[in-house]
């Protein structure tokens, strides 16, 4: 079972977390190799990433789909043809069809720019000022039909100080992002984090409801 999994990662921008993964698994940090990169948008970062590092890349646009759900299916077909045991979201910006949820589900993840189950949705950073929260953080969380509400695996922190602004959050968030989604990504394709009935469990023990040793 603990072979090389086969990692897709889907996107919709810059793709830094999905360097990140692809570092960790060119230094032996990550259990698996991405086989596959998909965007829903032309002439992102991103692509060029994967590209570079020699990964198949490609795109396909919700735009040329009448429905959601006639986008989902064709995107479940080419997310299939690389054989994926694992399916990453970072920064894929289209909300997902319960079909799509289905047929990846324990298998698919996703990472939140915020402390779930605050803010969940978009304009985190700028909600978490305008509420005045003096802390904020980012989540990794398995993908369920319930929008960012799928069972959380881990989170990290960081502070808010006087003055902050969004784009000043979301540098901070993107640091911690780089650190915790490819340690999560590992723990998958190491076969010890698995979804059971809407639970995160790790080592087999169901993680809390904030994921792995958060308070
Ligand atoms: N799909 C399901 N079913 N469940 C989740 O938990 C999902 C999901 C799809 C994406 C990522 C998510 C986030 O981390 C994610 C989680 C996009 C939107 C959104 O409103 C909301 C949440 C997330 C991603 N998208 C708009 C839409 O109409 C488009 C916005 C845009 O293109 O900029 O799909 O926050
Ligand atoms: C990340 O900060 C991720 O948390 C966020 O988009 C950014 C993607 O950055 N995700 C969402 O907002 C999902 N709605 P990247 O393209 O550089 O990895």
């Amino acid at each position: 079972m603990s072979e090389n999994k086969n990692i897709v990662v889907l996107i919709s921008g810059s793709g830094s977390n999905l360097q990140a993964i692809i570092d960790a698994c060119n230094d032996g940090k990550v259990a698996g190799s991405i086989t596959g990169v998909l965007s829903n948008k032309a002439d992102v970062f991103g692509l060029e990433r994967a590209k570079t590092a020699g990964i198949d890349a490609q795109v396909l646009s919700h735009k040329e789909f009448d429905s959601r759900e006639q986008y989902d299916q064709a995107l479940i077909a080419k997310i299939d043809a690389w054989q994926p045991d694992l399916v990453v979201l970072a920064g894929f910006m289209r909300i997902l069809t319960p079909e799509f949820v289905q047929h990846y589900k324990g298998r698919l993840l996703n990472i939140h720019p915020s402390l779930l189950p605050k803010y969940q949705g978009l304009n985190t950073h700028q909600r978490a000022l305008d509420a005045g929260d003096e802390e904020h953080g980012v989540s990794v969380h398995f993908v369920t039909e319930e929008l960012d509400g799928g069972p959380v695996i881990l989170q990290a922190k960081i502070p808010v100080f006087a003055g902050d602004t969004a784009a000043d959050l979301q540098a901070r968030v993107h640091e911690q992002e780089h650190r915790i989604y490819p340690l999560v990504v590992d723990w998958f394709c190491t076969d010890r984090l698995t979804m059971r009935e809407d639970c995160a469990t790790l080592d087999d023990k169901v993680l809390p409801a904030n994921g792995y040793a958060s308070e």
